[in-house]
């Protein structure tokens, strides 16, 4: 295949090739060596997307009518990880906990501009020192807006901040390439993937692959735009939940008595600041300040996936043809979740199911039984060390996470986690929603909010997997939810989280339309 797009490629990876040996980063010295651990090193691919929420692939039936057929085939022929969560529900944060496998508070990436840490050690680098070839392909978006390229990839071609769909610019090993307007960036970047492993595929190796893709402003490929618009919206049964509005203070019952509890929050005890965030850029009834309805974004969202899509059907068809599909492992995620409608809120950030959650695939015949489905509560800060165990090294003593190999292979795995913890930090940028914390088993959730005047959250997702209805008050659970809680700051002091991360702002702020271009 010799399209525009390649000839285009091909020239600009010919010209990067001289920065390629001066400006990729060298191997880090200095770094711990974790042991071999006998398994045959595999070449991996790691695809990472940008606010895929969990349950939009074709094969789950939520959107009826949304295409994904690469997902599903990688479904169906391998694993699908159907419990895979985020320890913090942003991009920033959770880039750096899948690279490191640090908690937040650990790494302390805590926004979406906050610095890069100098003395991080990504997992690509254990590779490197193990005689892998690694590349890095598109988002990185860690760190402000520096596109250079970071230690442990031998080959980079990283975007600016959160990148663009059209009008591309990469930076290839140092050296910033300005693409054709008319090319999008899936595309761009799953041809550079090809010629990578094209040209490294008698060695070991790791590819990075980090689309731009679905994040807002929702963009399709060519010949993908359009191809929903006429499809109709499928609303998650908590849009309208909560009730629209808030008592007036000084709020008072019929005898006279200040309103507490249910009789404040309502019936379903939704936080006051998640009704307030209804109306605002992260909510349904004025989303993104009113620049598309809520049904035009949620087509062109299915549209970026449906794009994105086809580039990862074209980079497993071109393993296929080349014999490498059998023995390399591809896994599939998103970087965080996306809510479109629950609890009449979209984006993320928060600690609801739609937001937290995210998709996750795996595929490698020579290790995962068609079919396979993991229920297990799988997570970002996994990924490192199952990418290390199927290259044949144990994980690094600084590896929060455990490899989720087993799991996908069929094995039985005694000890695995049966909760997960969850942090977010309020941002300057994007103020309405507070920091949270959290944690959750299999049955239930408790979130916490701080720094505001609410009521803190308790589901039961066995009988309210939608989260309408707060328990919070609960005589009943009380019991139950104290010990949560008590295991929420066990996790916290453990880690060395009981301390917040405060960092510098960096830019004016950008969403909050009260007080805009204020310090
Ligand atoms: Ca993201």
């Amino acid at each position: 295949m010799k399209t525009n797009r390649c000839v285009l490629s091909a020239a600009t990876l010919a010209l990067a090739l001289p920065g390629m040996l001066q400006g990729a980063a060298a191997p880090a010295s200095g770094i711990e060596r974790p042991a071999k651990n006998g398994n045959k090193p595999r070449n991996v691919i790691f695809i990472l997307s940008d606010d895929h929420r969990f349950d939009f692939m074709g094969f789950m039936g939520t959107v009826p009518w949304l295409q994904t057929p690469a997902m599903d085939k990688m479904a169906r022929e391998g694993a699908h990880i159907r419990n895979a969560f985020v320890t913090t529900s942003l991009s920033s944060p959770s880039r750096c906990s899948i690279l490191t496998s640090l908690y937040t508070h650990e790494h302390t990436v805590v926004d979406n501009q906050a610095s890069q840490p100098a003395n991080l050690v990504f997992f690509p680098q254990y590779l490197q020192q193990a005689g892998y070839k690694t590349a890095f392909f598109g988002k990185w978006h860690m760190g402000t807006d520096d596109d250079m390229p970071r230690p442990g990839f031998d080959h980079w071609e990283g975007f600016r901040g959160q990148g663009t769909y059209y009008n591309v610019m990469i930076n290839i090993n140092g050296k910033r390439t300005k693409f054709s307007p008319e090319l999008f960036s899936s595309d761009i970047i799953t041809d550079h993937t090809i010629d990578f492993i094209d040209a490294n595929k008698k060695n070991p190796f790791f590819v990075y692959l980090s689309y731009k893709s679905v994040h807002s402003p929702f963009d399709a490929s060519p010949s993908r735009k359009g191809m929903y618009q006429d499809k109709p919206i499928v609303y998650p049964p908590s849009f309208n939940v909560p009730h629209y509005g808030i008592p007036q203070l000084p709020s008072k019952d019929a005898n006279g008595k200040p309103l507490e509890g249910r009789g404040w929050y309502g019936p379903d005890r939704m936080p006051d600041w998640v009704k307030n965030q209804r109306e605002s850029w992260h909510g349904v009834d004025y989303q993104y300040h009113g620049a598309k309805p809520y049904e035009t974004d949620l087509r062109n969202y299915c549209e970026a996936i449906t794009s994105m899509d086809d580039d990862i059907g074209r980079l497993m068809e071109y393993l296929k043809k080349e014999g490498l599909d059998r023995s390399t492992l591809v896994i599939y995620m998103g970087d965080n979740g996306f809510t479109w409608g629950e609890h009449g809120l979209i984006d993320k950030r928060t600690f609801y199911e739609s937001s937290v959650r995210v998709p996750m695939l795996a595929y490698c015949p020579e290790l995962i039984k068609p079919g396979t489905v993991v229920d297990q509560m799988v997570q970002n800060v996994d990924i490192g060390p199952t990418v290390m165990d199927a290259c044949g090294i144990g994980k690094a003593s600084q590896m929060r996470g455990s490899s989720f190999l087993p799991l996908v292979g069929g094995q039985k795995v005694s000890g695995w986690r049966d909760r997960i913890f969850y942090e977010y930090y309020w941002e300057y940028d994007y103020p309405q929603t507070p920091t949270v914390i959290g944690v959750r088993t299999d049955r239930y959730k408790y979130i916490r909010y701080l720094g505001v005047w609410d009521t803190n959250e308790f589901y039961d997702l066995a009988s309210d997997p939608h989260e309408t209805m707060n328990l919070i008050d609960k005589p009943e659970l009380q019991d139950t939810i104290k010990a949560m809680v008590g295991q929420m700051y066990d996790w916290l002091e453990g880690s060395g989280g009981m301390q917040i991360p405060l960092k510098r702002t960096i830019k004016y702020k950008e969403g909050d339309h009260r007080n805009k271009k204020v310090y």
